[in-house]
């Protein structure tokens, strides 16, 4: 990890060997201006004696240009090493962030990040390659390449999550994205036209998943009225999961927070199923039902993956545990509640966009847990 102090920026190397260089002539310029002019030259007056070229003006002329390129060479110095990373460089899989997203605002809470942007209803991304598979006819050409486009069915965990063939979309057509006019407006000459239904946002996301805290493991076995009640605890709120989705995407409409290839070394995801016993992990005994959880769990601690953050700053959106919302594109049907990101089980949605809701909101399960959202302070211009 490159370490950055904040509020310190450094300039690129050619900006700074370009001030190094004007520096120096800047400094030569007032060495002959002010320093050797000033040196006291020899004239007939003083009786005819002219300093000795290896005495005064020549050997001050030799130490002020040995120290004007030693000021060089030191600027020179750090310009080479001030953007060299840290030894050891950064660790395997140190995905910086996005760019140009502010993900820390002081109309956050400090453990929650801004998001703000512009909720697109419905995009077009096109699948590369996936599980099982499904023709359109159509190519794409990467690299002087012609490879068919693919699409891929979602299917998510079926018949009691036995596991089975998922049909996962592992890479996408990259930077294609583009929000896809599902709005229609009528005009006064009753002509109809089509419209990209964008719908802006400003709001707070935990930073991380609940209890939001670093070196704790996520909450699971929690129903989405008790997730919701702990939310409002703390003045926050569920996440809305169209929200949910913003803060994942980014602007740029990602189908996965770090790009637009499935990558199982960023996330905890695609993990091994393990079949759970249903007596032990909702037995009336703690300790059982404690052992069940601890014996399924392949939940990572909070914090513990930075290379699972989407351009917004959140962390661990897609996989670890799998996290409530509102079901608000599916206008609460068949319930209020909504699952996004998936867990760590293989195959699961573990992208921005799906959602399952055909869970209610009594449900409670050891993959699944939430985190809170929250409204942004108000714009005042100063973020
Ligand atoms: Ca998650």
């Amino acid at each position: 990890m490159i370490v950055r102090v904040p509020g310190v920026s450094f300039a690129p190397v050619p900006v700074k060997l370009t001030i190094g260089w004007i520096m120096y002539i800047m400094f030569l310029r007032f060495v002959q201006n002010h320093l050797l002019t000033a040196v006291p030259r020899g004239t007939p007056s003083d009786g005819g004696k002219m300093p000795s070229p290896m005495t005064d003006s020549f050997l001050k002329r030799i130490l002020v240009s040995t120290t004007a390129f030693l000021v060089f060479m030191i600027l020179m110095a750090h310009a080479a090493t001030a953007d060299a990373p840290l030894p050891g460089g950064a660790p395997p899989n140190d995905k910086p962030q996005a760019s140009g997203v502010a993900v820390e605002s002081s109309a956050c809470p400090s453990d929650m990040r801004l998001i703000a942007g512009a909720y697109c209803r419905k995009v077009e991304q096109l699948c590369l390659h996936g599980s099982r598979l499904v023709d359109t006819g159509k190519t794409y050409t990467v690299a002087g390449v012609t490879r068919p486009i693919v699409t891929g069915k979602e299917y998510w965990c079926k018949n009691g999550c036995v596991p089975e063939p998922m049909d996962v979309c592992y890479e996408f057509v990259p930077n294609h994205s583009p929000c896809v006019s599902t709005k229609k407006v009528k005009g006064a000459d009753d002509s109809v036209t089509a419209v990209v239904d964008e719908e802006p946002m400003r709001f707070c996301m935990d930073t991380f998943e609940w209890p939001n805290r670093v070196g704790e493991l996520p909450r699971v076995m929690v129903s989405w009225f008790e997730a919701k009640k702990l939310c409002e605890g703390q003045g926050k709120r569920l996440c809305d999961d169209t929200e949910w989705t913003l803060a994942c995407e980014g602007p740029d409409r990602l189908p996965y927070p770090y790009g637009w290839s499935r990558d199982d070394t960023l996330c905890n995801i695609d993990r091994q199923y393990l079949a759970w016993n249903a007596k032990r992990l909702f037995s009336n005994d703690p300790a059982v039902a404690s052992a069940e959880l601890a014996r399924l769990s392949q939940r990572e601690p909070i914090g513990q993956r930075r290379t699972c953050v989407s351009p917004f700053g959140v962390y661990d959106l897609t996989g670890n545990v799998d996290e409530w919302t509102r079901n608000v594109t599916g206008k609460d049907y068949p319930h209020a509640s909504a699952f996004k990101g998936g867990h760590w089980v293989r195959g699961i949605r573990n992208r921005c966009r799906p959602k399952t809701s055909s869970h209610g909101p009594e449900f409670a399960f050891y993959a699944e847990g939430f985190r809170c959202c929250a409204d942004a302070k108000p714009d005042c211009g100063v973020e």
